[in-house]
């Protein structure tokens, strides 16, 4: 996993968008941000991750295989979903087996966007009332473990005025301080 702030430059979201010269994040910083990260080798991750979602009351799990092939005729859209601005009102964790692609989350207060690149073996917790966002890279393909604390819902809700007021939302800034 690297993360970095996102350059805000036109062009397509796949690719890097990585300032010249970079401007890397730590994972403390993250940690801060209290998106907590991990990796955990692919070959024998069940243990850990399983130690993880247990730690944390997460009681449900899929895999999902974003790609063309993954999903069909709902990809479009679903890449463009992904790629809007939005938050959860449950905190998520994303656990990479394959490809790789990039998480962007918003720094508060200064509303910069941070670029996670996710690789195999990857584990990304993101806090419920994050602002976020999710696009492939140029590879076109990831295949994630998404582990939910309750039922799967997964309700992505974009940012606006009603989410900047969200009980969840309003949590998060709380935590963060
Ligand atoms: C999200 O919350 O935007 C996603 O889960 C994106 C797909 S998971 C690789
Ligand atoms: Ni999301």
């Amino acid at each position: 996993m690297r993360a970095y702030y996102f350059d805000n430059l036109p062009g397509d979201q796949r690719l890097p968008h990585d300032y010249v010269p970079s401007r890397p994040v730590t994972r403390e910083a993250l940690a801060k941000m209290n998106v907590l990260s991990w990796t955990i080798p692919v070959e024998g991750y069940a243990a850990e991750v399983d130690e993880i979602a247990r730690a944390r009351g997460y009681k449900n799990r899929d895999t999902i295989d974003v790609s063309r092939e993954g999903m069909g005729e709902i990809y479009e859209s679903k890449i463009k979903g992904f790629f809007e601005e939005h938050m959860h009102e449950d905190e998520e964790i994303r656990y990479i087996l394959g490809g790789s692609g990039f998480f962007d989350v918003r720094e508060t207060p200064s509303d910069d966007w941070i670029r996670v690149a996710m690789e195999p073996g990857d584990l990304l917790v993101l806090p419920a009332g994050i602002y976020h966002r999710f696009t492939l890279d140029e590879t076109d393909r990831i295949l994630a473990l998404r582990l939910f604390q309750d039922e799967p819902k997964w309700v992505p809700h974009p940012r606006s005025e009603a989410t900047d007021a969200n009980v969840h939302r309003l949590g998060y800034l709380r935590t963060i301080g």
